[in-house]
């Protein structure tokens, strides 16, 4: 034998695409798991021709989805991000959109029995420590995945996945705002920094001398942008209480804009080091966040008609957030925030990585 099966589920979760394992079907050991998610996804190199990765950190994504640890919730997501040309697996940063397979998967792997009509999968989302509620159509006992649901950033339309986020605000970074302010200055660009679920650093684009509606393409093709908004992430990473951030995901880098299409802002979102299509869940989270912030930097940018549905625009269409937000002493409390989400289970088999990498056993 020289390669080892394991059992593995491919999904489109929201934007995303990933790998979704049963945590009982990978190796405990930590370096054994990562270096076979490695091999799984092919990293690494920039094209992962000898794995299941998409080159491209949005389809480098892996769920691992067990038993809840947790009294509130059903099931344990654990999300991990294979950098497509290094040998390293970072579980830094949460997934949203992965997020919204995690249900549909729990289900079809038994790992929690479905209501006929509608079901409320509680999931312990253990990279932030907090919890999400995603409903997933389920008449009949099964896993419902057409539909007339449309998100921006994916053809069509599938079965809508509502999900809720309770707790989220600081959840990597141990506070709303980690460094204390609503607005901060690093190499002369004022920034927000927050957290509501996604460590993200608003900055305006006109700051930059672009116009915020620059492609991705673009952006990523622009050396001197990349190597200033590099240089204020590195900096600013520690003050977020995220430590050195050199090698790490997170925090994005947001530039707004005055919306285009009626939307609240329009944003471009560095992840760090590649552009976003769209936008991620949790970033979208954070950064509609901030447009309701008093003092943040997306003051006089933002437009908001309804503080408590934000449409933020990305390269790709909208993203809408739901949010409850309050003002209590001067500080803004988030008490509910929610969105909209599709996926689709695409695949279902073993995935194969050498045996010398991981035998099978546990
Ligand atoms: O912010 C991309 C994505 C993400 C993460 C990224 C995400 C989120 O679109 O919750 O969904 O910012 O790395 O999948």
């Amino acid at each position: 034998m020289t390669q080892t099966a394991i059992p593995c589920t491919v999904m489109r979760g929201g934007t995303s695409k990933g790998l979704y394992f049963k945590l009982s079907d990978l190796p405990e050991d930590i370096a054994t798991r990562d270096a076979v998610l490695l091999a799984a996804m092919g990293s690494p190199d920039p094209r992962q021709i000898d794995g299941m990765g998409g080159a491209h950190p949005l389809t480098s994504k892996i769920a691992v989805v067990g038993p809840s640890t947790h009294p509130d919730a059903d099931v344990d997501y654990l999300f991990l991000q294979a950098v497509v040309d290094e040998a390293r697996i970072d579980a830094g940063q949460n997934c949203g959109n992965l997020l919204a397979g995690v249900g549909p998967f729990a289900i079809e792997e038994g790992l929690l029995t479905p209501k006929d009509g509608v079901t409320n999968v509680r999931i312990n989302m253990l990279n932030t420590d907090s919890l999400a509620v995603a409903a997933i159509q389920t008449p009949g006992g099964q896993v419902r995945y057409d539909g007339e649901a449309r998100i921006d950033g994916v053809p069509g339309t599938a079965a809508p996945i509502p999900i809720d986020f309770l707790d989220v605000a600081g959840s990597s970074c141990g506070a709303l705002l980690p460094t204390g302010a609503a607005r901060d200055v690093v190499d002369g660009i004022e920034l927000t920094a927050i957290d509501n679920g996604m460590p993200v650093v608003v900055m305006r684009a006109s700051d930059f001398g672009k116009t915020g509606y620059e492609t991705p393409e673009e952006l990523e093709a622009d050396a001197e942008l990349k190597a200033r908004v590099e240089a204020i992430r590195l900096q600013i990473g520690p003050r977020m209480n995220l430590g050195d951030v050199t090698k790490k995901t997170v925090p994005k880098m947001c530039l707004i804009a005055p919306a285009q299409h009626g939307g609240a802002v329009c944003t471009r979102n560095f992840i760090p080091h590649r552009v976003h299509e769209a936008i991620g869940v949790f970033g979208a989270v954070s950064v509609a966040t901030a447009c309701v912030l008093p003092g943040s930097v997306a003051d006089g940018v933002a437009k908001i008609a309804d503080p408590s549905s934000i449409d933020v625009e990305h390269p790709t269409g909208f993203f809408t957030v739901a949010m409850e937000t309050a003002l209590e002493g001067g500080e803004l409390k988030v008490r509910r925030a929610a969105l909209l989400r599709t996926a689709r289970r695409l695949m279902r088999g073993e995935v194969y990585v050498p045996a010398s990498v991981w035998d099978g056993s546990r």
